[in-house]
């Protein structure tokens, strides 16, 4: 086995977006793309040697390639040992968990989440850090420097590694230990939530529907579900991880999960509903008849969670992304309870997560999690879910209601516009960024702007500062709009319109999402024109 050092060149385009490198396969596919970006990572953090690595992701297509390709650059740059998931499978949550349990360095990601798999779609790859968590925006800038830099990478010339197999191989010097991608996870699960409790809710009858969209929580949600919990087979629904997820697009919300909402709003209808994405972070949740806006999900869990076991002695605080609603902060007041809002992008939640200053964690973009990893987590929301439902004896319609009785409803939507040309969106984002100072005091479809700003954080823990995070109106009264670019995106420009309103209640709670915010909407349009600008009769997706 020789150790090849082999000449390369800069390729442009390698800067991490909100979650990783995504990119078009067939741009990972070119030669050297994936080595480069590989070894950049491995030089901006310090080298690999005697280092330990998590390997695993969502299953899509060119993963099992890339997975060869990671052992043996790690393998001829001196790691010690790289853990894999089974055929090279591990959700994300479950690398994170992976990661701390086993003290690892870090670990690599190959997933592009919720975008669509196969030749034709997209592949990422991105690298969390010891604690677990998505590289910090100081790693990332790193990695993008050394891209811009790189002559050369080192990589093992060897045969493939049997990854079917679980157990310990040899790779050159280095120990690859293919671990069952599901035990650990599941056995952390136990640990935090009321397993026998739940075993009983099944066992009386509960009927539920989850939806893996062919991706890597099938597994999961098989063992955990059906086989720990007693419900029925039958119960999780495309449970196989194919390359290309079936053609999903494996993206729960209540337009890629349409099935499933079709049968949670059908004649019947089970008493709960659930879908995970490509690579298991992120969560849908429906009752019967009720769909559950993952911003009220996040306020909803904070609520609750101390009737699961893990969080029985409350929660230290809740943090939330900026363009997600403020509901979970209504419930932290309520609760006497440290709130936090931060930048798009769970990084941003580690070092929250790390001083202990927050519990859990949530998103708009159907993502909630805890301090149990340093990822979002699907599964997890859908079990906190289950263990609050059997714990409280009601059903999410009762709950929700029960909810914005207590603490009003702040009414949300989010409207994306897909894969614009690159500078329409600029127009519309630097028109808005000229307007902004001069529309405190204004009124735009009957609602006068408190204030308006781009979001800049500033982390409490480390100080440091993360601009341009997106652009706010506030009107009087508690509603905002919110526009920013999404970091997710492969093609174009994927503008976000992010609208919400708060209504104190008791009256004016079961208002039709679209018929509340319309004034919202309304006033959006006449500040941002972004249909206007666009050319677009609306938005690509609504959640
Ligand atoms: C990623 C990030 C999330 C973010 C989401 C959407 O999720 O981890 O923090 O909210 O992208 O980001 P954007 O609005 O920039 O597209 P995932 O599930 O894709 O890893």
């Amino acid at each position: 086995m020789q150790i090849l050092t082999v000449a390369t060149s800069p390729i442009a385009g390698q800067k991490p977006g909100t979650s990783g490198l995504r990119k078009k396969t067939r741009v990972f596919m070119q030669p050297h793309f994936v080595e480069n970006f590989v070894q950049a990572i491995l030089d901006a953090t310090g080298g690999a040697k005697g280092k330990t690595y998590v390997l695993g992701g969502d299953g899509r297509y060119f993963t099992p390639r890339v997975a060869q390709v990671i052992l043996r650059m790690c393998a001829a740059q001196g790691a010690q040992r790289v853990i894999v998931g089974q055929d090279a499978l591990l959700s994300t949550p479950a690398a994170s968990h992976l990661i701390r349990l086993n003290g690892a360095d870090g670990g690599f990601i190959m997933s592009a989440s919720h975008n669509p798999g196969g030749l034709d779609e997209d592949f990422g790859l991105k690298f969390n850090t010891a604690n677990g968590g998505p590289a910090p925006e100081s790693v990332t800038d790193a990695i993008f420097e050394a891209t811009r830099t790189i002559s050369a990478y080192r990589i093992l010339e060897t045969q493939d590694i049997d990854l079917s197999q679980i157990g310990e191989s040899r790779m050159g010097d280095m120990r690859v230990s293919v671990v069952d991608p599901v035990a650990d996870y599941a056995a952390l699960m136990e640990t935090l939530f009321d397993f026998p409790r739940l075993r009983a809710l099944f066992a009386g009858g509960f009927r539920m529907r989850f939806d893996a969209m062919n991706a890597v929580t099938g597994p999961y949600a098989k063992e955990i579900l059906e086989r720990r919990l007693g419900a029925p087979e039958g119960t999780v629904l495309n449970a196989t991880p194919l390359p290309d997820f079936g053609g999903l697009h494996p993206d729960p919300n209540p337009v890629w999960a349409k099935a499933l909402i079709d049968e949670m709003f059908g004649p019947d209808a089970p008493d709960f509903g659930a879908a995970s994405d490509g690579d298991g972070d992120r969560n849908m949740v429906v009752g019967r008849g009720t769909y559950v806006s993952p911003s009220d999900s996040l306020a909803v869990l904070t609520a609750n969670a101390h009737l699961a076991p893990g969080y029985r002695g409350g929660l230290a605080g809740v943090a939330r992304s900026m363009p997600t609603s403020a509901a979970a902060d209504r419930v932290a007041e309520a609760m006497g309870l440290a709130h936090y809002e931060t930048p798009t992008g769970w990084k941003f939640f580690s070092n929250l997560l790390d001083a202990g200053r927050v519990t859990i964690c949530g998103e708009e973009s159907f993502g909630t999690g805890s301090n149990h990893v340093r990822e979002k987590d699907g599964l997890w929301a859908v079990l906190l879910w289950l263990d609050i439902l059997a714990a409280r004896g009601q059903s999410v319609a009762e709950i929700l209601a029960d909810h914005w009785k207590t603490h009003g409803r702040n009414y949300y939507s989010r409207h994306d516009y897909e894969a614009l040309p690159n500078e329409i969106a600029e127009r519309i984002v630097g028109g808005l960024r000229d307007k902004l100072a001069g529309l405190a005091g204004q009124t735009f479809a009957g609602l006068v702007v408190e204030a308006a700003d781009e979001f800049s954080y500033t982390d409490p823990v480390d100080g440091s500062i993360s601009a341009h995070q997106g652009f706010r109106v506030m009107f009087e009264g508690g509603a905002r709009f919110v526009i920013r670019l999404s970091g997710t995106g492969t093609e174009g420009a994927t503008l976000r319109l992010y609208l919400e309103r708060y209504v104190p209640g008791p009256d004016g709670l079961d208002e039709e999402v679209q018929a509340a915010l319309a004034p919202v909407i309304a006033a959006a349009e006449e500040i941002a024109a972004v249909r206007r600008l666009s050319g677009r009769a609306g938005p690509d997706v609504i959640t």
